[in-house]
């Protein structure tokens, strides 16, 4: 797959610095320190999302602009259209206090109150601890929204086949989610996640 241009094209701390930006979006959830940067990262094959082991510092939501020409566009004028990732702060980090945590939350219900023109929500679950309530909150979220969703198991290189099996069955049976496995070390998903971000930007 070819390397995509992208750069970040802006940062939000507060919902109301949101502008009007009717550009077409995926939106990425996930507890802090799921690894939502580096799979953003990988995606866009290069760092543009900073990745730390230290989780719960920023509180910000950041735009990544993407060069997108689906097959078949003709290119007038040479501009391609561009959809934006955004990534969202990451929830549920044990050790903060709970107005940083209600901070946290509240951020994430502006921006979704406000933004324009989602195409995808993408849920990430870290595979080791698996779905915790944290996570159901922000899936009652996207479900408000009705936004359609593709869930990614994170860092599934920390868990075996049998357990990534288990784990996608689980959240098929109980809330009906479609999972995905991802791993850095090992990224074959990625094709997949595109071509569903592909599919999104379509409809
Ligand atoms: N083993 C493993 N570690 C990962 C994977 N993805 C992310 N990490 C690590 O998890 C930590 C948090 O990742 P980051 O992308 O910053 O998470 P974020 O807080 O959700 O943006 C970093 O130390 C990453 O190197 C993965 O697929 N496998
Ligand atoms: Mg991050």
């Amino acid at each position: 797959m070819n390397k995509r241009k992208a750069e970040l094209v802006g940062t939000f701390f507060n919902a109301s610095q949101l502008p009007a930006d009717v550009r077409p979006k995926v939106i990425f959830f996930g507890r802090s320190n799921v690894g939502k940067s580096s799979l953003i990262n990988s995606l866009l094959e290069q760092r543009l999302a900073k990745t730390s082991s230290m989780p719960g510092k920023t509180l910000s939501v950041n735009y990544y602009g993407i060069a997108h020409a689906p097959q078949g566009t003709p290119r007038k004028g040479g501009t391609p259209p561009t959809m934006v990732f955004a990534d969202l702060p990451g929830y549920g980090y044990a050790r903060v206090s709970k107005e940083e945590a209600l901070r946290v939350r509240r951020l994430i219900a502006d921006f979704l109150a406000r933004v324009e023109n989602v195409r995808l929500a993408v849920l990430l679950i870290d595979s080791r601890r698996g779905f915790l309530p944290s996570d159901l909150e922000t899936l009652a979220q996207i479900v408000e929204k009705n936004l359609p969703i593709l869930t990614i198991l994170t860092k599934s290189d920390k868990i075996s086949f049998s357990q990534q099996r288990n784990l996608i069955a689980q959240l098929n049976n109980k809330f009906g989610l479609l999972a995905i496995s991802f791993s850095i070390k090992s990224p074959a998903a990625k094709n997949e996640i595109w071509r569903r971000i592909h599919e999104a930007m379509k409809e």
